[in-house]
């Protein structure tokens, strides 16, 4: 089995968001599925090299590892909050089964085939939002977080995206979800052309929905985690919602 979710939004350690996904990581389900596959925006602010994200969020990255001790393959694909990440994650969690990914995997389990993406990179439209993340996500910026200048400068570009994220959630949760849900439809419909995959999951919009496409295929979203309380688990060709056990701690 596998399981995945996206869009916990921890801001500080002890919050809502961070409990929540402590009681997701020692969930029954998280804890006898094979692959665990952190789909981005699990922090709402980790972005850099820098050694104090890890001791801040310690009881985190602490709880990953013993998956990972535990002999599952955990996946960590960056989202628009927790990017430039690679060096800083690869050296807490020096481990063949830790695999980080940049961008969007695709993975044939139990005879299925699954595309997993943050979602940012497949949405249609939104020209502004590419051109700020093409920018802020390139190997320059990346060189200059992971090497050079984590703290400050990091900070400054995670609350520029914070700061954009609210207004967005805002909005969303006001009158646009469906609007949003169909966009990500059509999107995943777009990501299937390129690679056809009988489940697309899918985070970043923050709209909870799972969708049969006619196309013939499962489009899933967990939505955002700190009001669903739910993440996604995947076995053989069924992929459903599940509920956390401990919905707080
Ligand atoms: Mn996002």
């Amino acid at each position: 089995m596998i399981t995945t979710i996206s869009d916990v939004h921890i801001k500080v350690p002890g919050d809502k968001a961070y409990k929540l996904f402590l009681s997701f990581l020692r969930d029954p389900i998280v804890k006898k599925s094979e692959k665990v596959v952190l789909l981005g925006d699990i922090f709402d602010f980790v972005v850099g090299g820098d050694q104090g994200f890890i001791k801040e969020f310690q009881e985190v990255f602490d709880e990953i590892k013993s998956l990972l001790r535990e002999g599952k393959q955990v996946y960590f694909i960056e989202g628009n909050h927790d990017f430039h990440v690679g060096k800083l994650f690869k050296e807490t969690f020096p481990d063949d089964n830790f695999i980080f990914s940049k961008e969007r995997i695709h993975l044939t389990h139990q005879g299925t085939n699954i595309t997993l993406c943050h979602g940012d990179d497949i949405e249609l439209d939104n020209p502004s939002y590419k051109k700020y993340s093409r920018i802020i996500r390139s190997k320059p910026i990346q060189v200059l977080a992971e090497w050079i200048v984590p703290f400050p400068f990091t900070r400054m570009i995670g609350n520029w995206a914070s700061a954009k994220s609210r207004k967005k959630n805002i909005a969303q949760y006001e009158s646009k979800s469906d609007l949003i849900k169909e966009k990500f439809r059509s999107s995943s419909e777009a990501a299937y052309q390129e690679v056809p995959s009988q489940i697309i999951v899918c985070g970043h919009s923050h709209v909870k929905d799972k969708y049969e496409s006619t196309l013939g295929f499962i489009y899933i979203n967990n939505g955002y985690f700190p009001n669903e309380k739910t993440f996604i688990s995947i076995e053989k060709d069924q992929v459903r919602f599940n509920e956390l056990a401990e919905p707080s701690h």
